[in-house]
């Protein structure tokens, strides 16, 4: 039987990677870790919110029952503040960053943005929700965190990660030397490496975009849509759509099988829907460490310089083959 290794000594075995770790990325990972395995434990009883108690109202012990992503949202800003390698976050729930003025935190290193509880409308239906991160060293030199610690091009995290709470329940992260996965073990209560050197295949037949928007994208996209409908066993077509509503879901599918991630500008949503800093960077960031493509059509999702927290933009991502043959389409039709 080989050795289990689990989140912890992953982290701490590869603290090296880094030419002047002093062990607090380390620290924030796990502390992200352990977080997640908190709100892990509170999605798996979302299905007994008839039961317990919907948000508002109040549990038998007495507690007011929060919505499942305020919950998430409150769990890792706490586990942030405590932990003392963050001066400042950005999260997808609230309008602004939270900069931490408590004495641990004030001079700490790293600025964290998330989405704590991504694809939150599957909540009520049993289906997988995740949460997504980015840490970017502080550009700021004193005091919390500030706008301009923020507002940094994807190209600049330090890490990136998502946890799916699905089947299973799965943390995933990159700190820039490629992908790796851990499956949480209900059993012992830990992550364990599951997925080493995550690399998503240059080809796949799965494809996910939300074709409810079709009369609303760009020529080249439908024109991919179309071609994806056509028999081609030359080409494995017809592809296989697939699209749960639920980001890391879809992404981490597609990592694992080969497929094409798509959340365009449509007429609803001239930018997309989809936010860069807590969603679009993070994920663009594991994508392309896992060998995959991320752009918005027209340019590398990464190398965007943000001017608001909770922009939005077009995100197209997956299988470098694919993602090349939407560009293709996008290139020709517009
Ligand atoms: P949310 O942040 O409000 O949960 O929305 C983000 C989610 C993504 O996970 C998913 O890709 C997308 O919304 C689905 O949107 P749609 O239902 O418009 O296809
Ligand atoms: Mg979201």
């Amino acid at each position: 039987m080989s050795k289990v290794v689990t989140l912890n000594e992953f982290i701490h075995d590869r603290q090296a990677d880094f030419p002047f770790a002093t062990g607090e990325l380390s620290q924030l990972l796990s502390d992200i870790g352990v977080a997640s395995k908190v709100i892990n434990k509170e999605i798996n009883k979302a299905g007994l919110v008839d039961i317990l108690g919907a948000f508002g109202n109040t549990n038998v012990q007495g507690e007011e029952q929060q919505k499942l992503d305020v919950y998430a949202d409150n769990q890792f800003i706490d586990a942030f503040r405590n932990g003392g390698e963050v001066c400042a976050i950005a999260s997808e729930e609230n309008d602004d960053y939270l900069p931490f003025d408590n004495e641990g935190s004030r001079d700490a290193k790293y600025v964290v943005t998330f989405d704590p509880l991504d694809g939150s409308s599957n909540i009520d239906v049993n289906v997988s929700v995740g949460t997504i991160f980015s840490i970017y060293r502080r550009i700021s030199t004193e005091g919390s965190g500030k706008i301009e610690d923020f507002l940094q091009k994807g190209t600049e995290q330090i890490a990136a990660g998502y946890v799916i709470y699905g089947s299973s329940t799965m943390l995933v992260y990159t700190t820039g030397k490629g992908v790796n996965g851990f499956t949480l073990d209900p059993g012992i209560g830990e992550y364990c490496l599951s997925h080493p050197d995550m690399k998503a295949p240059d080809d796949g037949r799965l494809y996910s975009f939300n074709e409810g928007n079709y009369n609303t994208f760009s020529g080249g996209l439908q024109k991919y849509c179309d071609w994806v409908k056509e028999e081609d066993p030359s080409t494995g077509r017809p592809y296989s759509a697939r699209y749960i509503a639920s980001m890391v879901a879809d992404i981490h599918r597609n990592l694992i099988k080969g497929g094409v991630f798509c959340y365009p500008a449509t007429s609803g949503s001239p930018d997309g829907k989809l936010r860069l800093l807590y969603e679009c960077n993070p994920m663009a960031f594991i994508v392309e460490q896992a060998g995959g493509i991320a752009t918005t059509g027209y340019e590398r999702i990464m190398e965007i310089q943000p001017t608001t927290l909770h922009q939005r933009v077009p995100a197209l991502m997956g299988s470098k083959n694919m993602v090349g043959k939407v560009l293709e389409m996008i290139e020709k039709y517009g």
